[in-house]
């Protein structure tokens, strides 16, 4: 860094409005950390993209990008004010008030940003960014423009880069000296705002962490409620929850082995909660606590009714159920699908008891951050099994999963029904309320459709000759499956074999033995049918705006030495 020609006028100029931006940035991370509910301006502004983005837009990131969107949003929206940022300190050399005029211009739209999603008095960090863009910046711009005087004759410089009006000519002859005092000095200031930056955010990131720690231990004590419940009767019959609650209304019993075949590249019946897709239009996870939260139920009812999690949670009517989720961005041939055991109090029971009023037809569930999704009162009520849902796999929902509460019904995707951090169940009409996805064009009745999928081989694999096992798994919830075929290029349609169903609100495996497989390159199409004999549609559909629909084919190498 000794070299002076380094350091010219417009490089120092521009690194000041960067390190000004960064720690503006850290500022108002350290500042959203300390109060509850003051909300980040990085946050807040990338919130409000997800918001205002094209319906199109926002699909297209969640279906090419899938769990990467949020990081890649927060991180182009740092790129993005970085950028400013430079161009901000490059013009603050010479037009300081505009540029000045440009850093509160940010912090405003921070303000509005917060304003937007939450309410303008969570923008004080929004403030506290703008008071600290600007300070930095006129401080070390300043510094840079002593630091920057350049000893050498203008001429030298490639850039062309002019000292600014501070440094006349006659700084020039003992500019050597002076100039290598300012720059240690810039140097220094700059490389502390750094270090200060640095501490601010990461101070700021573990005191919002704390929120998130709270939430989590409330979680631990309730799982190991349950942990301790079922190590007291380890001989009980019957499941984790009914052991660990001890009222579970109906309990289900272990799964069955004959759920899962068992094989290598075969999505597993109960999905891993590593391996459990996700989809939702959070930016940064709700961290909900227990203790304060609620399950309001209002709107077209008799009487409006409120529950705390722990009055959810020893309801006497607790069910379980399994039941395979899916969404509707996923592709033919996608993994937008899992499976879980969930443990919850049943919808019918929740709107019986509000007593649902004549003329209402929706049931809209509405989470912590505002998101809802609406389904048919009739779907919640023809007897399937639509659940608030407090446990997956036995455990509290995780915190991605919707902790404390998620709302989960078969049949219907994930988008119109299964409201995660969910706080609000409202009774209303489809015509008097759009929820999130259907304001941004997606269909307002989403029953899943039958599909299928190859797991195994996968899509190019190469295989040797001889027998192959070809293995996947198929769903319609609510219906189930009857049968699944397979064929091999434009060969006949061969049965495979169904792994014992758990539920028709399930996906169900099936396995192929390809016994004569020959070497070469072979198409594998695979379509199954529904419960009541239905085929699956060859009729290829993209996600937009109900579902995708169309068989699923790949094709395989057979080769020896494979
Ligand atoms: N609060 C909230 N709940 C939500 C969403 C969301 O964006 N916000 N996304 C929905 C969608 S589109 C799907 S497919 C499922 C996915 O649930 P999962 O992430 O647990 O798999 O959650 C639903 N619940
Ligand atoms: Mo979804």
């Amino acid at each position: 860094m000794g070299d002076m020609r380094l350091l010219t006028p417009r490089r120092s100029a521009v690194l000041s409005g960067l390190l000004a931006t960064v720690a503006a940035l850290a500022a108002g991370e350290l500042a959203a950390g300390i109060v509850p509910g003051w909300t980040s301006p990085v946050e807040a502004v990338g919130l409000s993209v997800i918001d205002l983005v094209p319906g199109p837009v926002e699909r297209w990131a969640i279906e090419n990008l899938g769990s990467n969107d949020k990081p890649a949003l927060i991180g182009g929206t740092l790129a993005l004010v970085l950028i400013l940022g430079g161009v901000l300190g490059a013009l603050a050399r010479t037009r300081f008030r505009i540029a000045a005029a440009g850093v509160v211009a940010l912090g405003l739209v921070g303000i509005a940003a917060t304003a937007f999603q939450t309410s303008i008095t969570d923008g004080v960090p929004s403030v506290v960014t703008a008071v600290v863009g600007v300070a930095l910046l006129g401080l070390l711009v300043r510094k840079a423009a002593a630091a920057s005087t350049d000893p050498a004759p203008a001429t030298d410089d490639p850039t062309g880069d002019q000292p600014s009006a501070s440094t006349g000519t006659e700084n020039r002859s003992n500019g050597m000296r002076a100039g290598a005092a300012d720059r240690r000095v810039f140097l220094g200031l700059a490389g502390s705002v750094a270090l200060a930056s640095a501490a601010a955010a990461i101070g700021g990131r573990t005191l919002a962490g704390r929120q998130g720690q709270a939430v989590e231990a409330a979680r631990a004590s309730i799982a190991s409620e349950i942990a301790g419940a079922t190590s007291a009767s380890p001989d009980a019959v019957g499941s984790a929850t009914e052991r660990a609650l001890g009222q579970v209304d109906s309990p289900l019993p272990p799964l069955p082995d004959g759920v899962d075949f068992g094989i290598d590249g075969l999505a597993p019946f109960v999905t891993p909660e590593d391996e459990f897709y996700r989809v939702d239009a959070a930016l940064v996870v709700p961290r909900v606590d227990p203790d304060g939260w609620s399950l309001r139920i209002h709107g077209m009812v008799d009487q409006e009714l409120e529950f705390g999690y722990e009055e959810l949670l020893r309801r006497p009517d607790l069910m379980e159920a399994d039941i395979t989720l899916t969404c509707v961005s996923n592709e033919v041939g996608g993994d937008l699908v899992s499976s879980a055991r969930w443990t919850g109090v049943p919808l019918a029971n929740l709107l019986e008891e509000a007593g649902v009023q004549a003329g209402a037809d929706q049931v809209v569930g509405r989470s912590v951050d505002d998101w809802t999704g609406g389904f048919p009162v009739d779907v919640a009520t023809d007897g399937r099994n639509a659940i608030v849902a407090l446990l997956m796999n036995g455990q509290p929902l995780p915190a991605e999963r919707g902790f404390p509460a998620r709302l989960v019904v078969p049949g219907i995707y994930g988008y119109v029904s299964a409201t995660k951090w969910l706080t609000e169940i409202e009774l209303t009409t489809f015509a008097d309320f759009d929820m999130y996805w259907v304001q941004r064009g997606w269909d307002e009745r989403a029953p899943i459709k039958t599909q299928s999928r190859i797991d195994v081989p996968a899509p190019l694999e190469r295989v040797a000759p001889g027998e192959v096992v070809v293995a996947g798994v198929a769903w319609d919830q609510t219906v189930g499956i009857q049968k699944v075929e397979i064929r091999v290029d434009d060969g006949e349609w061969n049965e495979a074999e169904l792994a014992l169903e758990a539920n028709a609100d399930t996906w169900r495996q099936w396995r192929w033995a390809w016994s004569d497989a020959t070497p070469g390159s072979h198409r594998l199409t695979v379509r199954a049918t529904n419960a009541n004999g239905e085929v699956q549609t060859e009729e290829r559909q993209p996600p937009f705006p109900n579902g995708a629909s169309g068989w699923m084919t790949l094709l395989v190498t057979v080769a020896e030495g494979a």
